[in-house]
């Protein structure tokens, strides 16, 4: 008897797959195309458990359709640009593509390894000039179409990193690589106009609905933020020789505007040092200086006693003609809406602990029925009917929203708008190992953007080390000769633009270069984009349920504008697949509970770790490393992988006049198997695979014998099955079952109808003892299941009239007593 070797098969199959590069996809137009993607890797030291859960995951949904006869697109690179590479660098006094490089080499062996259906033909890196002169390339399109723009802002900055960050970068406050506590800094920055996209952003989420996790789409819309409400314009009068001024509010609730009794400005805003009175304005500097210590998230915190200063100005409020006074507070924020409001406390809560804290008067224009707000402290937020309110009393909250923005308008004093929380995409990074911003300074000129046949404009090859350490400007600035250069336009001294790209605008767009990874023309070629896009399932972790996944969407937004793209959404499909925990906790460093993928495989082979990692939860949850067996999965397989040796008949033999039952089982676990793979239900397949593996041992071992053409068609089944989840193993019993390689392009068993027909049994009710009715059942109906039924049948319910069992006893599937009484 053979025995199991998972060293021995992995090696006979390793290669045979990489030289016959059975897993390309094919430019064949007889079968429809699926496209399987997996967020590609950041090359961060060799594979980890996380990675072997996802890729594992995605790899299921490949060959899945690869049985399922589509020609499958299952893509492989690596997502190479970023800090990490940079630090080792200057660590090591080398340029960081040697640690990216030789990184991605052992990433791209454990992946061989790890026997992912991958085309590796189609592998791409974005440090690649070859793949960065195309970010450039669309860089300069989102530039001429006004979608990419400079601008000085207020900066989150690390001052250890020395480097920007983006909002999402920072942390409670803190940086979020390093924990540095973030300052602000005012930069001159790129921006993408992803605002402009806002709208439809949202609106084509509607696409997703059902195809993407609930939470992941919850999570957009909220980070979207989109707002419906007024802008609202006040006069504030003129002071000391300072002349009237116009400020905008933005406000969700034009109907409150009797209800304002004061007038806020961000603190931190400009506007808050053009309105300050000349006798106040010391004391607005010094507030200025305290709050800039202060997180976003402390600033909004309704722990945290309000504070401000009086600017000494008075705001009209348009609709009452009051004079409100206009304070300056950190509690408003200068980046959203107009940065300045009208303060309605008795409706809401921020505003009413503001004036509660500086003993401002609270006004309610809303009867709701609650009890009031200046006395309670709790402000009223519900729906009322309008009062102290003029024209609006008397009117719902929607009908008085409605008539105070026509009064407004009609006033030329205000209109309907909306808000959104999403801001532009803050894109320059001070680094050096990023795509360089294809744009040129020059003094005559201006901003010039590096024609397209000049492109890629590469980064220099010649620094290393202590020439990348973070100094605020980025490193770039230092490489005089990179630096200065000819313009584009008038052929003049100018300069390059020494900022990098943030890496996520790299892994924007990624998935479009797999489909044509060598094309010269554009960066990618639009009919094999018509052929492959949009991605039909996408798989990755939760982490990027926002950013990633938003502004890869956007970049598909645009693309599609640009004419190069008929899709405007680029995954159909998401699973963001759970994370690998050990003892019930995330594995880190501090904790010391890492496991180490490697190891694992040595240990129990490929197959069982990836068949552990598959059955032991469903695909969205977490595994807990230490409750799992993957000696248990590895002794699964050596007894699947036996049946192929204990099968006697000749391949395509029919199995028709083979073992009834055997085969009624078998063409069960194919169909729900078809039926549990669409679904997702990953983990429930390898449950049902093991109960064929367990039938068809008993089938042989009962008398059938390995000679019975049913066994083969069992046997046959199982290897395909299996070949979604241990690929090795199956490749293996496919070839004991004299098959040529590779049992990848099997294609998935055809179902008899006729042998999905379940035999049933007669379960019998019985009432204090006597029999009552005969169910027909499934043998293997649940004691629940069973207990419904019989308390369910009518003659049951006719003797029961009604009565409360006191006891039901279920014997599933023969039998169920019912005690009354
Ligand atoms: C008056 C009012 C009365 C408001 C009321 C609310 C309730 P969302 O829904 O998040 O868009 N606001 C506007 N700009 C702000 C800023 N820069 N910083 C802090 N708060 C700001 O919130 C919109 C509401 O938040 C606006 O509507 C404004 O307060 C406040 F009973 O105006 B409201
Ligand atoms: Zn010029």
């Amino acid at each position: 008897e053979a025995t199991y070797s998972f060293k021995d098969i992995e090696a006979k199959w390793g290669p045979v797959w990489e030289e016959t590069g059975v897993f390309a996809a094919a430019e064949d137009d007889t079968r429809e195309r699926r496209y399987v993607l997996d967020m590609f890797p950041y090359p961060s030291g060799d594979l980890h458990m996380g990675h072997a859960e996802a890729f594992a995951m995605g790899d299921v949904v490949a060959r899945y359709w690869r049985q399922c006869g589509y020609n499958v697109l299952h893509p492989i690179g690596w997502d190479s640009f970023g800090l990490p590479a940079e630090n080792a660098a200057i660590k090591r006094n080398a340029h960081p593509a040697e640690w990216t490089y030789k990184n991605i080499d052992t990433q791209a062996a454990s992946f061989k390894r790890y026997g992912i259906s991958a085309d590796w033909s189609r592998r791409l890196h974005t440090s690649d000039p070859e793949y960065y002169r195309w970010t450039q390339w669309l860089f300069a399109r989102f530039y001429e179409k006004g979608l990419a723009y400079r601008k000085d802002h207020p900066v989150n900055w690390c001052p250890k990193d020395q480097t920007v960050l983006a909002n999402e970068q920072v942390v409670d406050g803190a940086c979020e690589r390093c924990g540095t506590p973030v300052t602000k800094k005012s930069l001159n920055q790129w921006y993408f106009r992803i605002t402009e996209y806002a709208d439809r952003l949202l609106e084509d989420m509607d696409q997703l609905k059902g195809h993407w996790p609930e939470r992941v789409l919850l999570m957009q819309k909220n980070w979207i933020g989109r707002s419906e409400g007024a802008h609202v314009e006040f006069a504030v009068e003129a002071a000391e020789g300072r002349p009237e001024q116009k400020v905008t509010v933005f406000t969700t609730r034009p109907d409150t505007l009797y209800g304002a009794t004061f007038f806020v400005v961000a603190a931190d805003a400009d506007l808050a040092d053009e309105l300050v009175t000349e006798d106040r304005r010391a004391e607005l500097a010094a507030y200025q200086e305290r709050i800039k210590a202060l997180s976003e998230i402390e600033r909004q915190s309704t722990e945290r006693e309000k504070t401000g200063v009086f600017t000494g100005r008075y705001a009209i409020n348009p609709l009452s003609g009051e004079k409100l006074p206009v304070w300056a507070a950190d509690y408003v924020l200068a980046d959203y809406g107009t940065g300045a409001i009208m303060a309605v406390p008795a409706h809401d809560q921020r505003d009413l602990d503001f004036a509660r804290a500086f003993d401002l008067p609270v006004r309610a224009v809303v009867e709701t029925g609650e009890e009031d707000p200046a006395e309670t402290g709790v402000a009223t937020a519900g729906e009322g009917t309008l009062v102290n309110s003029g024209d609006l009393d008397g009117l719902g909250k929607t009908e008085a929203i409605a008539r105070a923005v026509e009064i407004l308008e009609a006033a030329h004093t205000g209109e309907r708008t909306v808000n959104f929380r999403l801001r532009d995409w803050l894109l320059s990074r001070q680094r050096f190992w990023g795509t360089p911003i294809p744009i040129v300074h020059c003094p005559d000129c201006g901003e010039v953007p590096v024609p397209d046949d000049q492109l890629p404009v590469r980064l220099p090859e010649d620094m290393k080390g202590e020439d990348l350490a973070p100094q605020g400007t980025s490193p770039l600035a230092a490489a005089t000769e990179w630096v200065n250069t000819q313009c584009p336009r008038c052929g003049g001294d100018a300069q390059r633009d020494t900022d990098t790209m943030d890496t996520f605008v790299d892994s924007s767009w990624y998935f479009l270069r797999y489909l044509s990874p060598d094309y010269t023309e554009g960066p990618f070629d639009p009919e094999a984009a018509r052929q492959w896009m949009p991605v039909g399932q996408y798989v990755g972790g939760v982490e990027h349920a926002i950013l990633h996944l938003l502004y890869a969407r956007f970049f598909t937004k645009v693309i599609h504008d640009l004419g190069l793209l008929d899709v405007s959404e680029p995954f159909a499909a998401l699973l963001n697949q759970g994370q690998v925990l050990n003892g019930g906790k995330a594995m880190s460093k501090s904790l010391g509970n890492g496991v180490d993928l490697g190891e694992q495989l040595d240990l129990f082979g490929v197959d069982a770790v990836r068949l552990t990692m598959i059955f032991a939860s469903p695909p969205e949850d977490d595994v807990d490393w230490a409750d799992v067996s993957p000696s248990g999965s590895a002794k699964f397989l050596a007894r699947a992988w036996r049946l192929a040796g204990d099968v006697l008949s000749e391949p395509g033999t029919d199995p028709a006049g083979g073992d009834a039952a055997l085969r009624s089982v078998t063409h069960r676990t194919v169909a729900e198997s078809a039926e549990l793979l669409d679904a997702g239900k990953f983990n429930v397949v390898v449950a049902k695979l093991m109960e064929l593996v367990n039938a068809t041992r008993k089938a042989i071992d009962a008398g059938a014998g390995g000679a019975d053409p049913a066994v083969r068609e069992a046997v046959e089944a199982a290897a395909v099955i299996l070949s979604l989840f241990a690929p090795y193993t199956a490749e293996d019993m496919w070839a004991r079952l004299g098959h040529e390689p590779s049992v990848a392009n099997a294609g998935w068993p055809t179902v008899d109808p006729r042998l999905l027909v379940q035999d049933t049994v007669v379960a019998v009710v019985q009432i204090k003892g006597k029999v009552r009715d005969r169910l027909e059942v499934a043998p293997d109906v649940s004691e629940e299941d069973l207990r419904e039924a019989a308390l369910a049948s009518p003659a049951v319910q006719r003797i029961l009239d009604g009565q409360e069992p006191r006891k039901v006893i279920v014997r599933a599937p023969k039998l169920v007593n019912i005690v009354t009484g």
